[in-house]
């Protein structure tokens, strides 16, 4: 089995990516072939600095290697070092109905967000990452709630291309968490918890004690005092109590039981514990690797060459089958 996902070095990687990706990749590295990409052609759709995106990779892979991605079993690389994917994005583009690209649910809120650039690396967003899956003929894509509809688009794809010119890809399906799929922003429980919508809206991984606690106390809660999830309701609490669960290992249910008849204040300091127990092993490992810069770049490199070769040996099958030797 086949896995394959990926990050946009966008900032800082927040409890949401981790719940919703990262933590789900640590566990199927033990029984499935991985790889792990950081999506940097992806990241320059949305207005940025050149200075900071270089940083933002390199520390995107120390995030992914302090969560626990293991070089030895993965295939951990950097998008734009494989041109693959940009070659195969543009095949990709003759087989996609402008349509399809058009009613993404991602591609209308980045227009909406970044109204001053709508550029159309921006719309065909979603087939560049269809290409990134299909190079690897991978059979699940972990990722979180708000990517499905992407990873759809991705087999619609693959299946068109496999009618028209022959059997080349794998359908691949997308594997969405039970409960973490879609962590809310802590200032605007009504959102997605995002890197794009700035440190207030996210924990990261990386965040320093006091900061955790800072912005867990200061999450937006609803009306009322009773901890309680219901998402319609009571988004914020709701929120709060997947986070708590998903970090502690107890139920929701075992949560309400717990604070029952205590209020808000109470059990914000108790997740604000239990995120920095929880996050302690990353900061720690973060800091063993911001001290091995050549180590982490060696990594990459060893992952480029693993990578390259699956993604050369596909598009030999890509140019044959479409004519173009
Ligand atoms: N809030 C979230 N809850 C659960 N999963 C999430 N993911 C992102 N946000 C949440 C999952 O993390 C993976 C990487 O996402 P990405 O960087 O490729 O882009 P994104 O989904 O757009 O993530 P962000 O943080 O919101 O980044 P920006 O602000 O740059 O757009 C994906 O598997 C995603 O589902």
């Amino acid at each position: 089995m086949r896995v394959f996902s990926g990050i946009q070095p966008t900032g800082a990687i927040h409890i949401g990516n981790y719940l919703g990706a990262i933590k789900h990749w640590v566990e199927l590295q033990k029984k499935a072939e991985c790889v792990f990409v950081i999506v940097d052609l992806h990241a320059i759709t949305i207005p940025y600095q050149p200075e900071e995106l270089k940083k933002n990779i390199f520390d995107t892979a120390i995030a992914y290697l302090a969560a626990g991605i293991d070089p030895e079993k993965s295939i951990l690389f950097v998008q734009s070092q494989i041109k693959e994917h940009t070659e195969l994005c543009w095949l990709l583009g003759t087989v996609c109905p402008v349509g399809d690209l058009l009613r993404m649910t991602q591609y209308k809120e980045k227009s909406k967000q970044f109204k001053r650039m709508i550029n159309a690396g921006l719309l065909n967003y979603p087939i560049l990452q269809t290409a990134d899956i299909l190079l690897y003929q991978t059979d699940i894509v972990p990722v979180g709630k708000d990517q499905l509809q992407h990873v759809e688009l991705a087999r619609t794809i693959a299946r068109k291309f496999n009618q028209r010119f022959g059997k080349v890809f794998v359908e691949p399906k997308s594997q969405i968490p039970k409960i973490g799929a879609k962590i809310m922003a802590l200032n605007n429980p009504k959102k997605k918890m995002s890197k794009t919508l700035g440190p207030k809206s996210y924990i990261s991984l990386f965040d320093e004690p006091d900061e955790i606690k800072k912005k867990v106390m200061t999450a937006v809660t609803d009306p009322g005092k009773q901890i309680k999830y219901d998402p319609q309701k009571k988004p914020g609490i709701s929120n709060l109590l997947t986070i708590y669960s998903l970090f502690s290992g107890k139920s929701i249910k075992k949560l309400e039981k717990d604070f029952k008849g205590r209020g808000y204040e109470d059990f914000k300091r108790s997740l604000a514990k239990v995120l920095i127990n929880s996050l302690e092993p990353f900061r720690r490992k973060r800091k063993e690797l911001l001290a091995r810069e050549v180590y982490v770049e060696e990594i990459l490199n060893q992952g480029t060459k693993r990578a390259k070769i699956l993604a050369a040996s596909t598009m030999i099958g890509v140019r044959k089958k479409m004519g173009l030797v």
